[in-house]
């Protein structure tokens, strides 16, 4: 599908407009949207982070490709969520206190929506108490931390305490991500699992509810 390398340029320009239209025309010739997601508009984040690291941009850049890829986004989250289909399991998910970045963790949300999952999404910079607080009221069975900052995983732990205090831990498979995370941190802070992708989190959920 290299036929839509424009948008992963467009994304990287931080051109929302083009990067709509670009879906949109992609969408209008059958393209598959998780393979618009994975192989361009995901790639195209990384390059942005690349420049990012280099320099080359700055967080008025880092803005603009976040609202293309949002923009790119809308349109192909209904086609990632099927609908009709009975409840999975019920999952909070939210991106970690001090943390504003969502684009990953509304990836994830949408896929285990189109997984079956009810989801209940908090947003971003969300609290030990808050993720606490909707486990209780929904009754849920997966908590889903997302953190892409390192000053922000140490919430992640923290999220995880409190559960244990409110007693809640062992109700709930707790299951986290973001880019900087890793196997070996997720089981060094108690969470059950990690998974590197939105479609492994699926997976992951189905996997550690059935156990
Ligand atoms: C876009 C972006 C922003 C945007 C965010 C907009 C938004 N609405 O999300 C804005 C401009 C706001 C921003 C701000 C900042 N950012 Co920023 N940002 C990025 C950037 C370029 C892309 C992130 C992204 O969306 N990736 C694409 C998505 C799809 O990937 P993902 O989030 O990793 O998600 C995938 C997986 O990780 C996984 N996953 C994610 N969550 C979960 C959860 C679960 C449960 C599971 C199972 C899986 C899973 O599935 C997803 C899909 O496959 C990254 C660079 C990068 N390459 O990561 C920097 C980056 C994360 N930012 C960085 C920094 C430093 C900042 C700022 C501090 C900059 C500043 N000086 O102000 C602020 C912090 C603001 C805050 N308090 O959060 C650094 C972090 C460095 C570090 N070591 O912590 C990075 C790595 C850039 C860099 N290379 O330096 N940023």
């Amino acid at each position: 599908m290299s036929a839509y390398q424009a948008l992963a340029e467009a994304v990287i320009n931080g051109d929302d407009k083009t990067a709509r239209a670009i879906t949109e025309k992609a969408l209008a010739e059958g393209a598959d949207p998780l393979a618009l997601v994975n192989e361009y508009m995901v790639p195209a984040m990384d390059e942005v982070g690349r420049r990012f690291e280099c320099n080359e941009y700055f967080v008025p850049e880092l803005l603009l490709s976040a609202r293309a890829m949002k923009a790119a986004l809308e349109l192909l989250r209904p086609l990632l969520v099927k609908s009709g289909q009975q409840s999975a399991g019920r999952v909070v998910i939210g991106t970690v206190k001090g943390d504003l970045h969502d684009i990953g963790k509304n990836l994830v949300a949408a896929m285990l929506e189109g997984g079956g999952f009810e989801v209940i999404d908090l947003g971003v910079n969300v609290p030990p108490e808050k993720f606490v607080e909707a486990v209780r009221e929904k009754d849920a069975q997966i908590v889903a931390m997302s953190a892409l900052l390192t000053t922000t995983m140490p919430s992640m732990k923290t999220t995880i305490d409190a559960l244990k205090e409110a007693g809640l831990r062992d109700k709930v498979k707790v299951i986290v991500g973001g880019a900087p995370l890793t196997e070996k941190f997720a089981q060094e802070i108690g969470a059950d699992g990690y998974s590197e992708t939105a479609p492994g989190a699926v997976a992951l959920a189905r996997e550690k509810l059935a156990a």
